[in-house]
């Protein structure tokens, strides 16, 4: 089973490098970020308590996202592994992975992480607010969910350094040139 796990700031690219590298292994593709968007939309008893937390930038309490995670993985037992998107982005969120995939005699193969600088990441997220309207995309919550990425997500990198299966590539250049150079790590390293 390839598990993998996508990591970097908002804007990096996670979401846009993971749903091609999903379809490249056959991997199922769980971003939380688009998990916790259809529950807005669907106004479900979730979606209203998470909506001002999402619009504000912060974070959704870790308890609800495990939750949510666990039901995911337990409903795809055939799989041929998984990418987490957005997922872990707190210390108990990645020792609740950790736990999953003890539980399930697997692992987590690699963290893959896209650098990418701050100006780059404004750009890129005030450019997606202009087109698809994205209410956490104004240019005060993208400077806090920033914030919160270097307080909480951030540290995280030890965490998986530690372990030795943490890679960081240069997130800047053509979807397709990242693409690439993300498919040679994961095939060294799968
Ligand atoms: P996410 O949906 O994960 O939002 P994100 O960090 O902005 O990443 P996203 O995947 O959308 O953007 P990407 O970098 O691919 O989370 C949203 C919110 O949900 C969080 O703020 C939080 O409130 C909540 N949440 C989610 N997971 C949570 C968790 N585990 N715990 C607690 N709360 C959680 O791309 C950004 C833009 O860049 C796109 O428009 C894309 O087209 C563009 N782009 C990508 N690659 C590019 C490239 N190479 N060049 C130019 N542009 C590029």
């Amino acid at each position: 089973m390839l598990n993998l796990v996508f990591f970097g700031p908002p804007g990096g690219g996670k979401g846009t490098q993971a749903a091609k590298v999903a379809e490249q292994y056959n991997l199922v593709h769980v971003s939380t970020g688009d998990i916790l968007r259809a529950e807005i939309k669907r106004e479900s008893e979730l979606g209203l308590k998470i909506k001002d937390i999402i619009n504000k930038g912060e974070l959704v309490p870790d308890d609800l996202l495990i939750k949510i995670l666990e039901n995911v993985f337990d409903s795809h037992n055939e799989a041929d592994g998984f990418i987490f998107d957005g997922f872990p982005r707190t210390l108990p969120q990645a020792e609740a992975l950790d736990e999953m995939m003890t539980r399930r005699s697997c692992q987590l193969k690699q963290v893959l992480s896209l650098d990418v600088p701050v100006e780059e990441l404004l750009e890129r997220l005030l450019k997606r607010a202009r087109e698809q309207g994205r209410t956490d995309d104004t240019e005060d919550v993208i400077k806090n969910r920033l914030r919160v990425y270097h307080k909480h997500t951030q540290p995280l990198v030890d965490y998986y350094r530690r372990k030795g299966i943490y890679s960081e590539i240069y997130g800047v250049g053509s979807v397709e040139e990242i693409f690439q150079e993300l498919c040679q790590i994961i095939d060294q390293n799968k």
